[in-house]
């Protein structure tokens, strides 16, 4: 059959062709958790803007990227038991329904910490100190309902927050303040107790640093020797462009897997900004302030910073890959640059680049070479 078109029309025909072919060919990113999926999952942590919808695109980017789900914020007692007797579940619900549709791992953060628990937990209607004993019942009547309204559907509990300072001793809380150095024990027994099929966790941030580690070692052993259960120990894993040395991690993960414990690193980041050393961890009751010489990237990235941010991802990846045995979970604390808590601590209204993917959901170069580690 003689061919209609004329030589314009079918020169104009063939690029068309062409470019769309070129453009369905353009090959798609891989979902993060699925080129992990032989190593350990892949999680984030989500908040309200994600899960409520506002944000469109958050959704189903999530549920492409990752296959562990931890509320960022929803779960915390402030949130989750804000007055005597009333719960609110709602975000937390939320959260959890579309992790579970998904098909995604749910971490329950988190039952006891120091922080973001209203005053009125360690007092009583008078506003006096609360008793050890009303103190124990009180942390066990939360437990066994925030356990309970979630058995089944959160898989794994951080159980325990932020408990050891940074040398080595135990935080100096209102829970050991009231309670005694027991309340550890007993917050794991209680969770244990509410649900017997979740795993349960001892989650801080810098608890690779040897001196903070060699004063969790010997709890975790405590309470292995006692026959309390404890599954895993979360390396938060707030990190720096320089800091901490590999090897320190490398031999942390060796030291809590030698205890028979999962390791995860639970909030993962790595912070570009200039920070002051003394402010290297995550206590939010730290702040520091406003400088412009503290935000010199508010229009972008320089390129050398995302070299060394990829370079540095390629190697915390190379860690964790060699330690894939132990290590069963990495969570990114937060699912891009925009959203991450680092913008705002400790120092409010920075522009932060400290996730694998930019406020756009475009992969950015450390996407890439985490990506590569996988394949070595
Ligand atoms: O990312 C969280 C931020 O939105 C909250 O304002 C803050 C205080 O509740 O907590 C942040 O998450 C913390 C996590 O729950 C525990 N480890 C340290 C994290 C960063 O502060």
């Amino acid at each position: 059959m003689k061919n209609s078109f004329s030589p314009v029309v079918r020169y104009f025909l063939s690029i068309l062709f062409l470019t769309f072919s070129l453009l369905s060919c353009k090959k798609k990113d891989p979902g993060l958790k699925d080129v992990f999926s032989d190593a350990f999952l892949i999680g984030t942590c989500m908040n309200v803007t994600q899960i409520n919808g506002t944000d469109l695109k958050a959704k189903p980017f999530i549920a492409a990227n990752f296959n562990s789900v931890t509320a960022e914020n929803a779960m915390k007692w402030e949130r989750i038991h804000p007055v005597p007797g009333k719960y609110d579940f709602a975000v937390a619900d939320s959260i959890v329904k579309f992790a579970l549709a998904n098909k995604m791992f749910v971490v329950g953060h988190v039952l006891v910490w120091h922080s973001q628990t209203p005053d009125w937990v360690f007092q009583d209607s008078l506003g006096n100190p609360l008793t050890r004993d009303a103190l124990i019942s009180r942390m066990k009547e939360h437990i066994f309902t925030v356990v309970g309204h979630f058995r089944g559907r959160v898989k794994g509990w951080d159980v325990l927050n932020e408990a050891v300072d940074e040398d080595g001793s135990l935080r100096k809380s209102k829970w050991l303040e009231i309670i005694g150095k027991d309340y550890i024990q007993l917050a794991f027994e209680f969770a244990n107790a509410a649900d017997p099929w979740a795993e349960l966790y001892y989650n801080d941030y810098n608890n690779e640093l040897p001196a903070k580690r060699e004063g969790i070692l010997p709890i975790i052993k405590d309470l292995k020797q006692k026959g309390v259960k404890i599954d895993g120990v979360g390396i938060q894993g707030h990190w720096h462009l320089d800091s901490p040395k590999l090897n320190v991690i490398d031999e942390s993960i060796s030291k809590y897997a030698s205890l028979g414990l999962k390791v995860m690193i639970t909030e993962m980041e790595v912070n570009v900004l200039p920070t002051p050393p003394e402010v290297y961890g995550a206590d939010v009751s730290q702040q520091a302030r406003y400088l412009e010489t503290l935000n010199p990237y508010p229009a972008g990235l320089p390129d050398s910073v995302s070299n060394q941010l990829a370079q540095r991802y390629a190697d915390l990846f190379g860690v964790l890959m060699k330690h894939k045995d132990a290590v069963t979970r990495v969570t990114f604390w937060g699912v891009h640059d925009g959203y991450s808590w680092k913008n705002d601590w400790p120092i409010k209204g920075r522009t932060n680049y400290p996730l694998l993917f930019d406020r756009n959901y475009k992969p950015k170069k450390a996407f890439y070479s985490v990506i590569k580690t996988a394949k070595n």
